[in-house]
This record gives C-alpha cells, sequence and structure tokens, in this order.
C-alpha cells in the first residue's frame, strides 16, 4: 500500500507544475486504502486491481509531448471516416462526429437520472479507446481538475492557446452569455467573458464542426440545415472561457459537494446545481466556464474536444464520492434502476447492462481497469 501511494504521489507530479495537492487530491489519496481493503473482499474484478489499473492524469500533470501526442490523437479521430450513416446523418462528417453524434440522439438516454453517471463513464472510456485503437495514442484520457484554473481558466496550459494546450479562447464576439434556469438574479445569466467567437490560435483552430446546434442557437451562431440538427453546418468552434462561471469551480466546491452528499440522489442533485445556495454546480459551472459552440448546446457540447475533460473530472468525483464509503456506494444509482436496464451508445460502445458500470476496476466485464490520480 505505501508503494502504490507512494506511485500515485509520483504520477500526478510531473513536469514541475505548480499545482500543490488540494482537498480534493488528498481526499482522493486518503480514500485509497480503504477501496483496496473493499476489492480484496469481493468476488471478482473481472481480473483488475488497483495496481494493474492505467491512470489518468490531470492535463496539467502530463508532459509538453504528451500533450502533444494527445492532441494528435484527437486530429486524427477527427480524420477518420465515420461509422455513422451519412445519408441519414449528414452532418456526421468524421469519426469523431459519431461521438458527438451519440450524446444528440441519445441525449435523452445519456442523461436520465439513472444514466448520467454510468452512461458518461462509458462514453469517455469509448472515447479513450478509439483514441487508442484508431489513433495509437498511448496514454489515457486527461481530466481537468476545475480547481487548478478556478482563477483564470485561459491563462491555463489547457486553455492558453498555443499548441500543446487545447485551444485558446475565442475572439470577442457579439455573445450573449448563457442563460441558467431556476435561479435567481443575478445567477439566472452567466455573462459573457471576453470571448465567444471563433477559436483561431492552439491545435483546434482550423477544425470544423459540423453537427448541430440543437438547443438554442446562439447570436452568429449559424442554424443546422435540418430541423433535427443532424444537418451539415460547417463553423468554427467558438469559446468564451468564462471567469464568471469557474469562480463556481474552486476546489472548496468539489470537496463540500463529495463529503456533504451522503446519498446517491442527493450527489447527483447537487452536482447539477443547488438553487437555494445559488450555486450551478461543478457539472453545468464547467460547460458554462467552456460555453460557446457546440460547447453552449446541451445536445452537441461533445464537439468541443474539451468535453472529455471535463466530464472526466465529474467521473472521477463520482468515484471518489464511492469510495467513501464502498460497501454502501459502488452499487447505488438515483432511482434505483431495473437490473436488466442497459445503457446503449450506438456507433460507439457495445451495448452494456448499466449495473456493470459501476466499477472503474473490473467493470464492463472487466474492460474498465482504471483510475484517477
Ligand atoms: C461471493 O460469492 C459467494 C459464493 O458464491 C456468495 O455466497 C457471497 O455472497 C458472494 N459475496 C459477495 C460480496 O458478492
Ligand atoms: C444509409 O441510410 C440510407 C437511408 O436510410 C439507406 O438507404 C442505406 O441503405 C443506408 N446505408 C447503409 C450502409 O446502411
Ligand atoms: C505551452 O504552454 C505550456 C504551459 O505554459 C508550456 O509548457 C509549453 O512549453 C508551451 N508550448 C509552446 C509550444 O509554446
Ligand atoms: C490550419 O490550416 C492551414 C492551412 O491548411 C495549415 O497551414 C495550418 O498548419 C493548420 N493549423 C493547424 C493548427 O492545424
Ligand atoms: C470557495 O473558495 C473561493 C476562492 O477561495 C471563495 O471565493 C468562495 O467564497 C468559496 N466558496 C465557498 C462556498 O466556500
Ligand atoms: C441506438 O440504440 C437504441 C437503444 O438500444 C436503439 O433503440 C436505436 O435503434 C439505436 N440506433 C441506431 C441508429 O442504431
Ligand atoms: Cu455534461
Amino acid at each position: 500500500m505505501l508503494l502504490y501511494t507512494l506511485l500515485t504521489i509520483l504520477c500526478r507530479r510531473d513536469d514541475g507544475f505548480p499545482y500543490p495537492l488540494d482537498n480534493t487530491d488528498k481526499l482522493e489519496e486518503a480514500s485509497l486504502a480503504k477501496f483496496e481493503a473493499y476489492l480484496a473482499k469481493k468476488n471478482s474484478t473481472n481480473g483488475c486491481t488497483l495496481e494493474k489499473a492505467v491512470k489518468r492524469q490531470e492535463w496539467h500533470d502530463l508532459t509538453v509531448a504528451q500533450r502533444e501526442e494527445y492532441i494528435r490523437a484527437v486530429l486524427c479521430l477527427q480524420s477518420k471516416p465515420p461509422k455513422a450513416n451519412q445519408t441519414e446523418y449528414p452532418g456526421v462528417m468524421n469519426r469523431y462526429d459519431d461521438f458527438v453524434l451519440t450524446h444528440e440522439t441519445q441525449a435523452m438516454h445519456l442523461h436520465s437520472t439513472p444514466h448520467l453517471f454510468p452512461a458518461h463513464r462509458l462514453y469517455i472510456w469509448a472515447y479513450e479507446k478509439a483514441l487508442r485503437e484508431e489513433c495509437g495514442y498511448t496514454g489515457y484520457q486527461p481530466y481537468w481538475n476545475w480547481g487548478r484554473t478556478a482563477s483564470d481558466p485561459a491563462t491555463s496550459p489547457l486553455f492558453n492557446g498555443n499548441m500543446s494546450s487545447m485551444g485558446g479562447n475565442g475572439v470577442k464576439a457579439n455573445y450573449p452569455g448563457i442563460k441558467t434556469t431556476g435561479f435567481e438574479k443575478p445567477y439566472d445569466m452567466i455573462p459573457p467573458d471576453v470571448g465567444g467567437g471563433c477559436v483561431l490560435d492552439g491545435p483546434f483552430k482550423n477544425i470544423t464542426v459540423s453537427l448541430g446546434p440543437i438547443g438554442g442557437v446562439l447570436t452568429d451562431v449559424p442554424k443546422n440545415p435540418r430541423a433535427d440538427g443532424f444537418g451539415h453546418n460547417p463553423r468554427c468552434l467558438r469559446r468564451d472561457v468564462n471567469r464568471y462561471a469557474s469562480a463556481m469551480l474552486y476546489d472548496n466546491y468539489t470537496y463540500a459537494l463529495i463529503t456533504e452528499a451522503t446519498d446517491v440522489n442527493k450527489f447527483q442533485k447537487n452536482m447539477l446545481g443547488i438553487p437555494e445556495k445559488n450555486d450551478w454546480g461543478v457539472h453545468m459551472s464547467g460547460h458554462y466556464t467552456i460555453g460557446g459552440d457546440p460547447g453552449g448546446d446541451f445536445f452537441s457540447s461533445p464537439g468541443d474536444p474539451i468535453f472529455w475533460f471535463h466530464h472526466g473530472m465529474v467521473d472521477r468525483i463520482w468515484w471518489i464520492w464511492q469510495m467513501q464509503d464502498p460497501e454502501n456506494r459502488m452499487n447505488v444509482l438515483p432511482e434505483n434502476p431495473p437490473k436488466d436496464d442497459f445503457v446503449d451508445l450506438n456507433w460507439t460502445a457495445k451495448r452494456v447492462n448499466t449495473w456493470d458500470l459501476m466499477d472503474s476496476i473490473g467493470g464492463n466485464g472487466g474492460e474498465f481497469c482504471y483510475i484517477y490520480v
């Protein structure tokens, strides 16, 4: 165990970046022993163990070379032919778009109350697998520890716009900001920060967003030629890296979410927003921090490659929450779906029983074998 903890710490620190461990990081590390004991008692983890599990790292803990390798794989996926039928879905231009399409066509399935966590767990894993198997990526899906960048995300190595970032902010544009629902003034609105227009620097400056938007069309964003949003709508990637939204992404919010919600219903509900506290919840705050198009569109948001980092963090904190009391939390979902319930991601993953998506150690028939460090 000591050796294991040491490895975890070494893995987290790389490249000399000055991010001390935050309270959530410390809680994660402190939980591993309890989790290991729980796994040891389990009848089967399908051969996966903590030692064998691959480690998903925070973006800032990757070396510049690792970041560049990741970026190359994303661009590669965007250059491969799609699996979806382009006659039926003319907006699907490449393999990456298969993932965006899945999030659009399966939006209700992916976001229904019991499925939010397990379906996104499968979705991220399938994306990571495609980057590795279809594009030769040798690492794993990085995540975005929101608290590290909360004070000014646009200047962080994640969004600073250089060629080893995930692209910069959008240029200043006629961007209205984002309306929130269920919140009182001034929390009913994410006012625009300094972006909102096309992302003109970094590795994704040339990408063409095609599917969507499906939700409200923002000022300046062309409308999709099809009412269902599946038409070909070529446009730039737009962002408004937003400090007003990121102010609710400091680690104290994440830590409070994990430690204060003692049942899964409350955990999910608080993650999605606490109107009584004027708190949008870390999940929405992360989406609002990205904004723009397609990041600001509920249906099409995976069209911005930063999506996977954000939902990686959501998956990570679900896992940390589960580890606080594994006996009681590894196998609970809001609304307790039936035993034969399933998640089907069509073009991006095989259909899986929902209850087999609960454990990142041995779930999905043993294909899940990862932790976050
Ligand atoms: C492990 O398997 C045994 C024998 O099949 C069973 O009695 C027991 O309840 C199982 N334990 C758990 C934790 O699933
Ligand atoms: C694609 O969809 C069209 C229209 O529904 C259909 O005619 C065609 O057979 C499909 N192609 C494939 C390869 O399934
Ligand atoms: C991009 O920014 C990161 C973090 O500040 C830095 O380590 C890296 O060297 C920069 N890369 C380039 C190509 O400027
Ligand atoms: C964008 O496209 C231009 C023209 O094809 C190319 O020269 C440039 O390298 C591309 N930039 C990136 C970041 O892909
Ligand atoms: C969280 O921390 C931030 C930054 O230090 C602070 O501004 C904010 O008031 C804190 N929020 C809560 C709910 O503790
Ligand atoms: C996607 O999966 C759902 C649920 O299994 C299924 O009903 C639907 O037909 C599938 N769609 C496609 C295009 O394969
Ligand atoms: Cu989301």
